[in-house]
């Protein structure tokens, strides 16, 4: 049984797609980050970043201790390693999905977040900031729709690649981006809206969240935003 941190945001929903494409049996242990559940210490214990998701595998290949593991990128390749499902064992295969997996990580990621946060979330209207990450966000649209124009997916089949970057595409609107400009991307974005897998992972975050507060609110910056260290 995989416990599963989460709460019903981007980083989130890479896992439960993961989780229920692949039928490892999992429970969701919800971490409502606009309330600071993620500085609880029991929480902290194993995921010190104060960042949700996080997971605690019960029963590991191995027979071992409980396996605990933080940063959603690191999750999908163990879970992926652990089912035998959508990362490669081929050398030449496997790092064509994880070169895209750290591109989503280390890109798509954090500047769509950045994005979200200076177009939406900003107390003040810092018009170089909002430029820079829309353009950032556009330039990596850009960059995935080449990257699709000759494949079905990310990596020629669905992998954790496809399945960390969808979740950041969703939000395109607030993204300020326009899909009819990336005609493979959304092809692509098509494709895995339309998986019974993905309909279940974003069901499944109507149940953990029903009321639909939004994740940010002004409430809840206070705790989101603005964070130092020592809290944690
Ligand atoms: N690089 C991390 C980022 C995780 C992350 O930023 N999680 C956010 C929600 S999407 C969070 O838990 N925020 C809590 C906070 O800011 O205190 C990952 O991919 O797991």
């Amino acid at each position: 049984m995989i416990d599963l941190y989460y709460w019903t945001t981007p980083n989130g929903h890479k896992i439960t797609m993961f989780l229920e494409e692949s039928g490892l049996p999992y429970k969701i242990v919800p971490v409502n980050i606009s309330k600071g559940d993620q500085f609880k210490p029991e929480f902290l214990a194993f995921s010190p970043n104060n960042r949700m998701p996080a997971i605690i595998d019960q029963a590991p290949k191995d027979g071992g201790e409980p396996v605990k593991i933080f940063e959603s990128g690191a999750i999908l390749i163990y879970l992926a390693e652990k089912a035998g499902k959508f990362l490669p064992t081929d050398m030449r295969k496997r790092f064509d999905v994880l070169q895209w997996l750290m591109w989503q990580m280390g890109g798509l990621g954090p500047m769509a977040g950045q994005n979200h946060h200076f177009v939406q979330y900003a107390p003040e209207r810092i018009p170089y900031a909002m430029e820079r990450y829309v353009k950032e966000t556009n330039r990596l649209y850009g960059v995935l729709n080449k990257r699709l124009a000759d494949r079905e997916f990310i990596a020629g089949e669905y992998s954790i690649a496809d399945m960390a970057c969808y979740p950041w595409i969703v939000p395109y609107k607030n993204q300020q981006q326009n899909l009819d400009d990336f005609p493979h991307l959304k092809r692509w974005f098509e494709a895995i809206y339309a998986r019974p897998a993905t309909a279940r992972a974003y069901k499944l975050a109507k149940q953990v969240n029903p009321d639909k507060t939004p994740t940010v609110n002004e409430e809840s910056k206070k705790i989101l935003f603005g964070q130092v260290a020592g809290k944690n």
